[in-house]
């Protein structure tokens, strides 16, 4: 188990409510839920996601073109909150985007970074590019999961940009609000936290179309050719006809390629990460 820390995107207090986990009903609520919010438009499920969690939901901002999330979060008139993953490793492109996002909406994206003991005990054993040797998970569990897990212990729901476009292999299932497989909330176990995928149904060329009509800034590296944006070395542009998936870790197997945030995604590896093996 990870030390317990006062890091995470809550303040303290909060984190000391009484432990409750959600019970069966509950889950079978959430898949009655999906079912109802399959056809509903990303605006309402934006819309109930932030009305039943108010502050203790969050988006998550790769900053892509995810940001059609906050753009629906504003629309809803709800106050929201937004965390990033800061890897280290982004595009220096992407850094400047966070910047453009936070004060085109007014808002402070809550950041959260690796632990740096961490991270050094990695990049001194095996320098900063192991992930071409032998895989990526290694690198994204320190730099990106672990970060994650942290964020989400402070939360009881979190809302995601995952499409089923994005990924045939891996994301052809995702529905648009689930309890979380893999990752705990708050109130702790497995079952304690809810992931909401507004855009699930979503195809890429409507989001593109969503932001052009809302004049909503976008990351810099799409007009250099990019689609999927993650961090700068297991990133890059492809090519027109090229899935976007093709753009990230193209050194490894297709059905290999989460990086861990969305890991129930990848039935078999669910089980081992509740184990507690990430
Ligand atoms: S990844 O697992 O392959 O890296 P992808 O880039 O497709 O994920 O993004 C899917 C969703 O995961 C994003 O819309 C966002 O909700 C979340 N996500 C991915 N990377 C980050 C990040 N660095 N910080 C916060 N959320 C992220
Ligand atoms: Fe490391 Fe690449 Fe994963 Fe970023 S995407 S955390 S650089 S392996």
């Amino acid at each position: 188990a990870e030390p317990k820390r006062n890091d995470s995107i809550v303040p303290l207090a909060a984190t000391m409510a009484a432990p409750e986990v959600l019970e069966k009903e509950e889950v079978e609520d959430f898949q009655h839920l999906a079912k109802e919010l399959d056809s509903a438009s990303p605006l309402e499920i934006m819309d109930k996601a932030l009305e039943k969690f108010g502050d203790d939901i969050a988006i998550a901002f790769s900053g892509a073109e995810d940001v059609a999330l906050i753009e629906y979060a504003k629309l809803t008139g709800r106050p929201f909150r937004v965390f990033s993953l800061d890897t280290g490793r982004l595009n220096p492109e992407t850094y400047r985007y966070f910047g453009e996002v936070e004060k085109h909406y007014g808002i402070r994206i809550e950041y959260m970074f690796p632990d740096a003991v961490e991270v050094q005990a990695l990049v001194r054993s095996k320098g900063l590019f192991s992930f071409y040797e032998d895989g990526h998970q290694e690198c994204c569990r320190v730099r990106k999961v672990r970060p994650l897990r942290r964020a989400l212990k402070g939360l009881r729901a979190w809302i995601t940009g995952q499409r089923k476009d994005q990924s045939p292999g891996t994301r052809s299932e995702v529905s648009v609000v689930q309890v979380d497989p893999v990752f705990e909330g708050l109130d702790g176990g497995i079952g304690s936290l809810v992931k909401w995928n507004p855009v699930a149904n979503v195809d890429g060329k409507d989001i593109w179309n969503f932001l052009r009509a809302m004049n909503v800034p976008v990351n810099g590296l799409h007009s250099q050719g990019y689609v999927s944006i993650g961090c700068e070395p297991c990133t890059r542009p492809v090519l027109p006809g090229q899935h976007e998936r093709e753009g990230r870790w193209w050194w490894e197997d297709a059905k290999a390629k989460e990086c861990g945030l969305h890991k129930g995604n990848l039935k078999e590896d669910a089980a081992a990460q509740v184990n507690g093996n990430v």
